[in-house]
């Protein structure tokens, strides 16, 4: 029994910015339990193309889907076109996101805007048009990414923050209204990763490092494939009546109040 409870054999699975970081990893994770896989970006087709040989190079079934998750248009456009050369979505995993690092004071509202747009917003608008078809089915799962910022605030990424709290909520909400039709809504709350996205203050030496090392009981940045766990449990019959649970893949961060900089 326990292994067919993660079996993603037969599900389609989109995980929409699956052409790189955590994202790719889930992705990834997802097509290993036997997913089929839908690829989505929407910086180049070739980046998109790449991820898909990655995937079917791992013995993966993948499609690549070029479309903005902000542009609703598109986003219809989009889940009809995999609907008819796919199938139906029983997997939806809301990841695509930016970030903008701006202490708020100097933060130009478009920016802090376009953070919401992307980061919050998009999540609605592919979950309102996925969610259609799992209704119907009466079956299916969607994981919200969320973040370490959907329960902590930091200097500099405070519209991140509030779209990753309100993230958190929305998944909530989500589960309250689409429970009844056997959809569970969850959340994967990733703790500091080493990604492109966190390239920047992970440099050796950078303030920033030195300071998630020791906050993170851990003491490491986690690896995207430390993800796939998480991913594929939320996917699977394995998590059927778990409904509006973010699942954090912290190293600990958020089981502690941390440590002084010079305690081991
Ligand atoms: C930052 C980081 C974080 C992480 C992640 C933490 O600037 O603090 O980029 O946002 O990427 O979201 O959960």
């Amino acid at each position: 029994m326990s292994t067919e409870l993660f079996n993603l054999k037969g599900k389609v699975a989109l995980v929409t910015g699956s052409t790189h970081g955590l994202g790719m990893a889930m992705a990834k994770g997802l097509g290993l339990a036997g997913a089929k896989l839908v690829v989505n970006g929407n910086s180049s087709q070739t980046k998109i193309d790449d991820a898909v040989k990655f995937y079917e190079s791992l013995g993966i079934e993948a499609y690549g889907f070029k479309f903005n998750v902000t542009e609703e248009d598109q986003v219809i456009k989009a889940i009809n076109d995999i609907q008819v050369a796919v199938g139906p979505i029983d997997i939806l995993v809301n990841n695509a996101g930016i970030i903008k690092r701006t202490p708020l004071e100097d933060m130009d509202v478009e920016d802090f805007k376009e953070v919401i747009n992307v980061d919050l917003v998009s999540p609605f608008i592919v979950s309102k048009h996925v969610v259609k078809a799992m209704i119907e089915k009466k079956e299916g799962k969607i994981i919200n990414i969320c973040s370490m910022m959907s329960e902590l605030g930091r200097n500099t990424v405070g519209a991140y923050a509030a779209a990753k709290g309100g993230l958190k909520m929305l998944t909530q909400n989500m589960a309250t209204e689409w429970a009844k039709h056997n959809i569970q809504v969850n959340g994967i709350g990733p703790g500091y990763f080493a990604t492109s996205q966190t390239a920047p203050i992970r440099e050796e030496g950078h303030p920033f490092n030195d300071f998630i090392l020791n906050r993170t009981p851990s003491a490491k940045w986690g690896d995207p494939d430390d993800l796939c766990g998480a991913a594929i449990f939320l996917s699977s019959k394995a998590s059927d009546f778990v409904n509006g649970h973010i699942l954090y893949v912290d190293g600990g961060i958020l089981a502690t109040i941390g440590k002084p900089s010079n305690e081991n």
